[in-house]
């Protein structure tokens, strides 16, 4: 081959990697936060907190880290029959937006969890459908769907078997096909991209929720206003208490999103993290900074605060961003 054409081939495969990856770095993360504001959200969690309490700290943590991509955010509580979008993403808020509002959500009614879940791959795959960007649900709950609506693309009943032998027809089966496929009913690969484009969705799920035998958990099922009925026959009905954890676990494990378990007794500083905190002791400061620095460069232990797969600036930023918090002055 002569040079020139060396040249001019070596320049081509340049522009294509160069088009590539400025399309790759064009595509912002579209984030949409949901947290579980029903009545069993008040069960005491961790000594001192409540689910819901710990819920607000982890999505606090989860804005308080500077992540590697540029983002776009919206917020939803859910509670009796449905979800309320607090921000949609045409409201263009900031993270710390964010934070203020869920700072100040308070408990409510039944659980609507399913309705809520399939509903949010809905915003997100409508919202700039034609463009090429990253979905990412970031959920807190304690689980314990029983509040969808007969009518709903997600309704079903609680599967007899735990995930991942899931009941045809179950609201398990319907949330995971939703999340996998884009059609509630559609079963198939996870991961292979939901149409129309072939998106990534990725669930993040925060799960609070005790580790107790079957019968206890009957006792334990908080009843939540207008529904009791219908809390006190799914909580009969339903497999054994942490057929929930295993479901999200699995959901989040298929669409390569993060699942947390944290019940009672997860230590403080792993249940409610302070972002930038990289040796957990409860106070962002110089030592996290030089933790960060020592590992900069590399995969990370406890550093790779936005998880991204590399200790970088993005890190360092996210202890300096929240440095002094969970400090005693
Ligand atoms: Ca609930
Ligand atoms: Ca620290
Ligand atoms: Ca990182």
């Amino acid at each position: 081959m002569k040079p020139l054409q060396t040249l001019f081939i070596t320049l081509a495969t340049a522009g294509a990697v160069l088009g590539a990856s400025a399309r790759l770095a064009s595509a912002n993360e579209h984030v949409l936060v949901v947290l579980d504001v029903t009545g069993s959200m008040d069960t005491p969690s961790i000594p001192g907190m409540t689910r819901l309490d710990v819920a607000k700290a982890r999505l606090t943590a989860f804005l308080s880290t500077v992540p590697s991509v540029t983002s776009e955010y919206s917020l939803w509580f859910f509670e009796g029959s449905t979800y309320t979008p607090i921000y949609t993403f045409a409201d263009h808020r900031t993270r710390a937006d964010l934070t203020t509002a869920i700072s100040g959500a308070r408990t409510g009614g039944a659980t609507p969890l399913a309705h809520t879940i399939c509903a949010a791959v809905d915003e997100l795959v409508n919202y700039l459908p034609s463009e090429l960007h990253t979905k990412r649900i970031e959920l807190a709950t304690d689980g314990e769907e029983n509040n969808t609506p007969a009518i709903d693309q997600c309704f079903g009943p609680s599967s007899s078997t735990a995930y991942p032998t899931l009941d045809v027809g179950s609201w398990q089966w319907k949330v995971r096909n939703k999340a996998c496929t884009g059609n509630a009913t559609t079963p198939g690969v996870c991961g292979g991209g939901v149409p129309p484009g072939g998106l990534t969705l990725i669930v993040d799920v925060a799960h609070l929720f005790d580790f107790v035998p079957p019968f206890a958990a009957r006792a334990t099922v908080t009843p939540e206003t207008g529904r009791h009925t219908r809390d006190a026959f799914t909580a009969i009905a339903a497999p054994p208490a942490n057929a929930d954890a295993a479901f999200f676990s699995g959901l989040a494990q298929e669409t390569h999103g993060r699942y947390t378990g944290i019940t009672p007794a997860t230590p403080p500083a792993l249940a409610a993290p302070i972002a930038g905190d990289a040796n957990a002791d409860g106070c962002v400061n110089i030592q996290d900074r030089a933790l960060v620095l020592q590992q900069y460069g590399t995969p990370g232990n406890g550093t790779d605060f936005n998880h991204d797969g590399i200790v970088n600036t993005f890190d360092l930023q996210t202890v300096l961003q929240n440095f002094g918090r969970g400090c005693i002055p």
